[in-house]
């Protein structure tokens, strides 16, 4: 069977959306829009699976789940063309989750390395949702039967995962899906987009470590509302080496600090690292810097700014991700009546 092409992605109203948020996802999704159809979801289910102290408990989730909402339209989203709206207002999601629940193996998410990461020495106090995102991120995707998912590099092993499910799904089931004429496959298999040279966005104090949202030092990353001073601060402050930049890729490879900064720079300026060395190479740290920070500036000024009014505008905002909750619902109830018909519930 072949399957529409269609667009799905995800961000959590987790507070603190920065660069990498933006490069490895926000970005490709406004560039995906064009070509596609698209949905895209503020995965507000998601955020809660960490401490409550993390995620900031219901006024700072009503808070991040506007300013995502915002995010995405400030970057270049349009929500008439596609659909924006946020994962809990769909309750097909959840729906589909537990049957998810029940195909995925346990020994599928134990091999999981973002629950290893996030529930840290103390998994035995981590939430069982915690545990059983990636079965609910399955559903997000294959309720809406999306075939193509732009991610960054740190969501690789869950995109595996969701074509698992997709998989044993489709087999577990194959009889029953083929005498309801959906052929051999009710799920497609989606395949993860993650291209360019920011697929991995590393932290401005550590080249070992990701850009994040929940890294208590703010200096390790450009939030998207940060204004010029800021930007241009955290970029002067950012680790780096004391060697000139090198005029070839393979000369980043021991040096993930400089190699930080130059993918940033060829992802903010459309271009690929080795366009960034043939232009920087031997060139001092203080005057690759200044560089980068004209160009930050002058890509994410725009979108902070206009992140910053729109999400004061609650009613404008809350009516678009209604309006998405609308949409979204009308396909992922039909994939859930199927769904439920291949599975053998009984009901209307
Ligand atoms: N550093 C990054 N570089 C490139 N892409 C990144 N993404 C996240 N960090 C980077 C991509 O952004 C999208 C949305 O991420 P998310 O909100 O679902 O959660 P996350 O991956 O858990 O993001 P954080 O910032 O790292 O949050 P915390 O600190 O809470 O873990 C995804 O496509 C992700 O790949």
């Amino acid at each position: 069977m072949s399957f529409k092409e269609l667009v799905f992605s995800g961000v959590q109203p987790t507070g603190n959306l920065h660069l990498g948020n933006y490069l490895g996802a926000i970005k490709r999704f406004v560039e995906l829009q064009n070509n596609h159809d698209c949905i895209y979801c503020v995965v507000d289910m998601h955020a809660i699976t960490v401490p409550i102290a993390v995620w900031g408990g219901p006024e700072g989730l009503t808070r991040a789940t506007r300013e995502v909402t915002a995010a995405f339209i400030a970057s270049g989203i349009d929500p008439k063309k596609h659909i924006v709206f946020n994962q809990s207002q769909v309750h097909e999601h959840a729906e589909l989750a537990w049957v998810f629940n029940c195909v995925a193996r346990i020994g599928w998410l134990n091999r999981m390395t973002q629950f290893k990461e996030k529930a840290g020495k103390d998994r035995e106090n981590a939430s069982v949702g915690l545990y059983a995102y990636p079965n609910l991120m399955a559903a997000d995707i294959l309720v809406y039967r999306a075939t193509h998912v732009p991610v960054g590099e740190d969501q690789k092993q869950h995109l595996e995962l969701a074509r698992d499910i997709a998989q044993k799904f489709n087999n577990d089931f194959s009889e029953s899906i083929a005498a309801r004429g959906f052929g051999d496959m009710f799920f497609p298999l989606p395949e993860p987009i993650i291209q360019g040279p920011a697929t991995r966005i590393m932290s401005l104090r550590d080249g070992s470590k990701k850009m994040s949202k929940s890294e208590p030092s703010d200096y390790s990353r450009i939030n998207l509302t940060d204004d010029a001073d800021a930007i241009a601060q955290k970029i002067r402050k950012a680790k780096t080496d004391p060697e000139p930049l090198p005029s070839e890729e393979k000369g980043l490879e021991p040096r993930p600090e400089a190699d930080n900064l130059v993918g940033i720079y060829a992802a903010l300026s459309d271009t690929t690292k080795a366009d960034v060395l043939r232009e920087f190479g031997g060139a001092q740290f203080s005057n690759f810097k200044s560089a980068l920070v004209d160009l930050a500036v002058a890509a994410l000024g725009p979108i902070g700014g206009e992140m910053k009014r729109l999400v004061q505008d609650h009613a404008y905002i809350d009516a678009v991700l209604a309006d998405g909750s609308q949409r979204a619902s009308a396909i992922a109830g039909k994939t859930m009546k199927a769904v439920k018909e291949i599975v053998g519930f009984v009901g209307r």
